[in-house]
């Protein structure tokens, strides 16, 4: 049973929020995708949260675009940790979706990620350290994932003019 739900608040969003999945995939943590809207389809969002830690799910990472209720919605409905992507929108950059998210009232946490695709990844990487906290393998993996990426960032150092 995968620990890790990705939800997203439609088809449209699944470019940027791909990157989340394939940051978990990266990590070796099984995970489940889908589309789950808070304005069209709200009733799915609430048995979904709802039954979110009975169905053996440990995190939640929610993206949205424009009025942005999905994450906090969810995070309303459970007491799993839940993880807000904003997505870029077409009219306010994403803008919209990061204050929709990001400034929820006090008593109700969403751990907001940055706008887009930087944002989902991290959004995967960060629920892969969360549940690192109880599984020393995981902590390994994000250890060697880390490692690769600061070799790389030493092994190029070419800075060339044009
Ligand atoms: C939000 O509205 C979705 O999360 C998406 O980012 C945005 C636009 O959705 P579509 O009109 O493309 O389905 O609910």
């Amino acid at each position: 049973m995968p620990k890790v739900a990705i939800v997203m608040g439609s088809q449209s969003d699944w470019p940027t929020m791909q990157q989340a999945a394939l940051m978990l995939k990266e990590l070796g943590v099984d995970f489940t995708a889908r589309v789950v809207s808070a304005h069209r389809t709200p009733d799915l969002l609430c048995e979904f949260a709802n039954s979110a830690a009975e169905q053996g799910f440990e995190v939640i990472i929610a993206g949205a675009g424009g009025a942005a209720h999905l994450p906090g919605m969810i995070a309303a409905h459970t007491h799993l940790p839940v993880l807000g992507v904003p997505v870029k929108s077409k009219a306010l950059s994403g803008v919209d979706s990061l204050y929709s998210i990001v400034q929820m009232p006090k008593g109700v946490a969403v751990g907001t990620l940055a706008i887009g695709e930087a944002g989902a990844a991290n959004a995967g990487l960060l629920a892969a350290q969360i549940l690192a906290v109880s599984d020393k393998a995981l902590t390994e993996r994000i250890k060697a994932f880390r490692k690769a990426q600061t070799d790389m960032v030493l092994a190029n150092q070419t800075l060339e003019l044009p």
